[in-house]
């Protein structure tokens, strides 16, 4: 099937033009009968953002309780208090699993974990504070607009505020999880006490205000529409076309094991590509699409680059969410796994830290003016 047998000749055009897609385009592309055909207007966008330059961090995710308050039906990894599995992590637990990879040479911490009941805000200022003394290189990613709204529930005071106390012990950047999808009648059905999509969206917002860049998610392949991935990506546009704080949209396809949401057929491999096709083509003004290989499993998260990713998340160390709920990939890879990953690919390596700047500039920037200084 060519271009003009698929009938997408129009969508070319309007992207070789840089016009925004609308949600009647977005069908169009979801309809095509021939995925590598979508896959490649795709790539044509995230090689026209990006080359064939594909990223990768060093990181370490730390989940620090799995002890949660909400009970998302999808989720696999959340426990209540006391419960048989259930944890949460003291100061030393997490000055432990910082201290066992303090010989890695990391850039990103990425901290998420489950609404506890009663840990106070000054844990987690706590948390920062211990992190940043061991780790002052690496860029703490941490807590998700869930995470700062239960906070603020716990401690009585605005998320505003909750952002301003986090941001000063060492804050700098959130991840994109508690998305899920936003239309109404779904989240209710799948997330029904997580905050509303509207709500995600405000506290994104503030967090951007307030000069801490976020990434952003969606969890498909559930009881969603495609319609409805559709308006959630749309919605995202809409914020980042405000605030402009997004820095990578992470595609999260559902992992089906050990959860209330039974009898979902998982979606089939190219569905998942196609969703992130689709993705990186309706959201023009996100840098970044993330293919995320610990729920993608890592063949997939491969084939994903030629489908609009181009990056690939990082070494993790230690992640439960995913697995917890079935997901079959690794725990760890290595910086050299990750590279011959996307050499494997035919694509480029590029080491970057969390805010997607490449680490080899920054070190070269950074070795600039010493050897100025050596030379004069
Ligand atoms: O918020 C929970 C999702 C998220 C399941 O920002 C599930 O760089 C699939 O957000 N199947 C956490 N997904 C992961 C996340 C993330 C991961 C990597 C990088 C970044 C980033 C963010 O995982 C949760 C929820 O949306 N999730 N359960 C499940 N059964
Ligand atoms: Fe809690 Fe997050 Fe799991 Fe929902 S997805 S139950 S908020 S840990």
């Amino acid at each position: 099937m060519t271009l003009n047998d698929s009938g997408l000749t129009p969508i070319y055009e309007k992207i070789q033009a840089g016009q925004r897609l609308n949600l009647e385009d977005g069908e169009r592309l979801f309809a095509c009968p021939n995925p590598v055909l979508l896959g490649q207007l795709a790539h044509v966008q995230r090689t026209r953002l990006h080359g064939l330059h594909t990223t990768y961090v060093l990181n370490q995710q730390i989940n620090y309780t799995n002890i949660c308050v909400n009970h998302c039906r999808f989720c696999s990894y959340h426990r209540q208090k006391g419960q048989d599995k259930s944890f949460e992590f003291s100061l030393q637990d997490i000055e432990t699993k910082i201290t066992a990879q303090i010989q890695e040479p990391l850039t990103e911490i990425h901290v998420v974990g489950g609404c506890h009941p009663d840990l106070p805000l000054s844990y987690y200022e706590d948390m920062l504070k211990t992190m940043k003394k061991l780790r002052p290189e690496a860029i703490l990613k941490c807590f998700t607009p869930v995470e700062i709204e239960h906070f603020s529930r716990l401690e009585d005071i605005s998320t505003g505020r909750v952002l301003n106390r986090l941001k000063a012990c060492g804050l700098e950047m959130m991840p994109g999880g508690g998305a899920e999808i936003f239309d109404p009648p779904t989240r209710e059905k799948i997330c029904p006490q997580k905050i509303s999509g509207q709500r995600w969206l405000d506290i994104a917002a503030q967090a951007h205000e307030l000069g801490i860049k976020t990434n952003c998610t969606m969890l498909f392949g559930h009881l969603e529409t495609r319609r409805h991935r559709l308006e959630h990506l749309d919605q995202l546009r809409r914020l980042q076309d405000r605030t402009k704080g997004f820095l990578c949209f992470i595609p999260l396809p559902f992992q089906t094991r050990n959860n209330k949401l039974q009898g979902v057929t998982p979606l089939s491999g190219l569905e998942e590509l196609k969703t992130i096709a689709v993705s990186r083509l309706m959201l023009d003004n996100i840098p970044h699409v993330k293919s995320y290989w610990v729920m993608l499993g890592l063949k997939q998260a491969q084939t994903a680059l030629y489908f609009g990713a181009d990056d690939l998340d990082g070494t993790v160390v230690e992640e439960k969410i995913g697995h917890m709920a079935g997901a079959d990939s690794p725990q760890v890879l290595s910086r050299t796994e990750l590279e011959r990953m996307i050499i494997d690919c035919g694509l480029q390596p590029v080491e970057r830290n969390a805010f997607f700047e490449p680490v080899n500039e920054l070190r070269q920037a950074a070795a600039t003016p010493d050897a100025l200084h050596r030379e004069v």
